[in-house]
């Protein structure tokens, strides 16, 4: 097995027998001029191995390299990653496009049970499961707190202005012993605001536009049904044609609005919760680690089993997913100019606060959002990781003092601040680290974005994507306007086609699908930390993890529908997917 970040390759004669050893050094602990010496020469190499590069303007600077070919050897994939990868792809493809011919090149299905045509073989029991419920709206309300896409429902106190609901209209969700103002002060209404996809340039794809909506969904926490939605507006600005849906619409009035709505959620999940929020932050932090820290300083070793194969994944996404003729281009809405100006909103509102678990449920109000495992599962696993880290840091920084004085973990937190998020003066991250407080929150921020979160985003895909109705790609016809004109018909011709269908099942099962190489959260295979004292932090931090897997396994047990995207075991350590 090839060591992805070598530790050893500076050190040479009597020192590398020190540093064999493997005990962790900040600058300050290595006296020997000798030492000092190596220690430069290593960050200078790097440096010029592995530099910055603007990719595309308003979203996180990236690693310089046009391909994965690129790279420097170490932080490659190996071939047993390799090759896994390309033929699982090719896999998924081939068996599709064998049913797509079967069926009928480019056109669209006749029937919503058409779907279950490509469905077949690349299976999960939660996939199954949302073709057979997908319809509920209890099921819809689920997946806003349990689906692959978890951020995105808030606490509404207040009817947004541009969302102008009547308690008349909501009447007949709720009980009669109560209405929508109420709901409101009690806390039982939520919002899906989709303000963010509105205007978004659409794709041309073999000719014909297709089109993208900005959703508003009202959400009611019902005593007995759940968190189920009560109103939907597809555009911002209301108006005659842009009338507010409800579920005592006609059946399929009611469906396709919320296919509409459902529709934002594949762009927003995949292009912002899962490629910008996880890939592309975590990738700044690979880059700079990289260029400023020397393998035996600490912090590099904490990091570096978190940040393996993600530069190798980000390139090939920069180059197959989201390039001018990529994925994206070929089948998705978004695709073109489209995912970059959606990208490029939400870089400029992306802030350090919200990658903070406990921020983020505070700030959204969805504390006391009934059945969100997300949430409960998320705030365990970054205790867990926050007391590992102090554990960690305390080891190396014995007070604050010394976290300012440690010249190289403060040119990487420059680096990270003034090279890598550029542009983001509301980012709230500071570029000087002052305490170990400081230091404690941000390196859990690290492994829980490139761990948990990545998993929560990453690994539910083929679930709640698979069933193409659920979560489609595109849309190939503008929103409805008229609440009596919804057709089969109609959806069958918005809803993405036979091959972008197939296509959106290939990806989302080669991307969702467990890696066969995995190492999970946790698991340190290199050993960075060789030192007894690191090594207690370390297990019992396993220990923890432990108990987090017993407790999900034992919530779980007998559940129709299971949420396990955040078990310790199937979380990786890393973002290599
Ligand atoms: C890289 O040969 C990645 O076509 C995925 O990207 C898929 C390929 C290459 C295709 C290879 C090929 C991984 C990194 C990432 C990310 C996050 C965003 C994922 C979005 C998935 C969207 C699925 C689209 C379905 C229509």
């Amino acid at each position: 097995k090839p060591m992805t970040f070598p530790c050893y390759r500076w050190l040479i004669g009597d020192i590398k027998l020190e540093i064999r050893e493997g005990t962790a050094k900040t600058l300050k602990d290595d006296s020997s001029p000798q030492l000092l010496t190596h220690r430069k020469a290593e960050l200078q190499e790097r440096k010029s191995a592995y530099r910055w590069v603007t990719w595309a303007p308003g979203i996180p600077r990236c690693i310089d390299a046009k391909t994965e070919a690129d790279l420097p050897q170490d932080v490659r994939f190996d071939n047993e990653k390799r090759s896994d990868f390309e033929h699982s792809l090719h896999y998924a493809l081939l068996e599709l496009s064998l049913k797509k011919l079967a069926i009928k090149f480019g056109k669209s299905w006749n029937d919503l049970e058409d779907f279950k045509r490509i469905f077949w073989k690349l299976r999960s029991p939660v996939a199954e499961y949302c073709m057979e419920h997908w319809r509920d709206d209890w099921f819809f309300g689920y997946q806003c707190m349990n689906g692959s896409n978890p951020r995105m429902i808030q606490r509404c106190k207040k009817l947004p202005e541009n969302f102008p609901i009547t308690a008349n209209m909501v009447q007949s969700s709720m009980s009669p012993r109560t209405h929508l103002d109420r709901e409101l002060k009690a806390g039982n209404i939520y919002l899906l605001d989709y303000a963010i996809t509105d205007g978004i340039p659409t794709n041309t794809i073999r000719g014909t536009r297709q089109h993208i909506a900005a959703p508003l969904c009202l959400l009611y926490q019902h005593p007995d049904q759940g968190l189920i939605p009560v109103a939907i507006q597809l555009e911002q600005t209301p108006g005659l044609d842009t009338p507010i849906f409800l579920p005592t619409d006609p059946p399929l009035t009611w469906l396709l609005a919320k296919m509409w709505v459902r529709h934002s959620e594949f762009q927003v999940f995949q292009l912002l919760s899962h490629l910008l929020r996880t890939h592309l932050v975590i990738e700044v932090f690979c880059v700079a680690t990289l260029r400023q820290l020397p393998a035996v300083h600490p912090v590099y070793k904490l990091l570096a089993p978190h940040l393996r194969y993600t530069l190798e994944i980000n390139c090939r996404g920069r180059t197959q997913l989201i390039s001018d003729n990529g994925i994206f281009k070929r089948v998705v809405s978004t695709g073109g100019e489209g995912l970059l100006v959606l990208s490029q909103r939400e870089y400029q509102v992306l802030t350090y606060r919200s990658l903070q678990p406990r921020y983020d449920f505070t700030d959204r109000g969805v504390t006391r959002l009934d059945k969100y495992h997300y949430r409960e599962h998320s705030l365990l696993l970054w205790d867990a990781i926050h007391r590992f880290v102090s554990g960690v840091v305390d080891l190396y920084y014995l007070s604050d003092q010394d976290v300012e004085e440690d010249l190289e973990l403060q040119a990487w937190i420059r680096d990270i601040t003034q090279e890598g998020f550029t542009e983001l003066p509301n980012f709230g991250l500071s570029s000087k680290l002052s305490s170990r407080e400081e230091v404690y929150t941000l390196l859990s921020v690290v492994i829980f974005i490139s761990t948990a979160q990545h998993a929560a985003t990453n690994n539910g895909q083929f679930d709640w994507c698979a069933w193409v109705p659920n979560t489609p790609c595109t849309m190939r016809h503008p929103p409805p306007t008229d609440k009596d004109a919804v057709t089969m018909e109609m959806i069958m011709d918005t809803l993405p086609d036979v091959s972008q269908s197939c296509v959106q099942m290939a990806i989302t099962w080669h991307l969702g699908r467990a890696q066969p190489d995995a190492i999970p959260l946790g698991q340190y295979t290199e050993e960075h930390f060789t030192e007894g004292r690191a090594q207690q932090v370390i297990d019992r931090f396993r220990m923890e993890l432990k108990e987090i897997e017993e407790h999900i396994r034992s919530e779980n047990e007998g559940a129709e529908l299971q949420y396990l995207y955040l078990l310790p075991s199937r979380i990786e350590n890393s973002i290599t997917i």
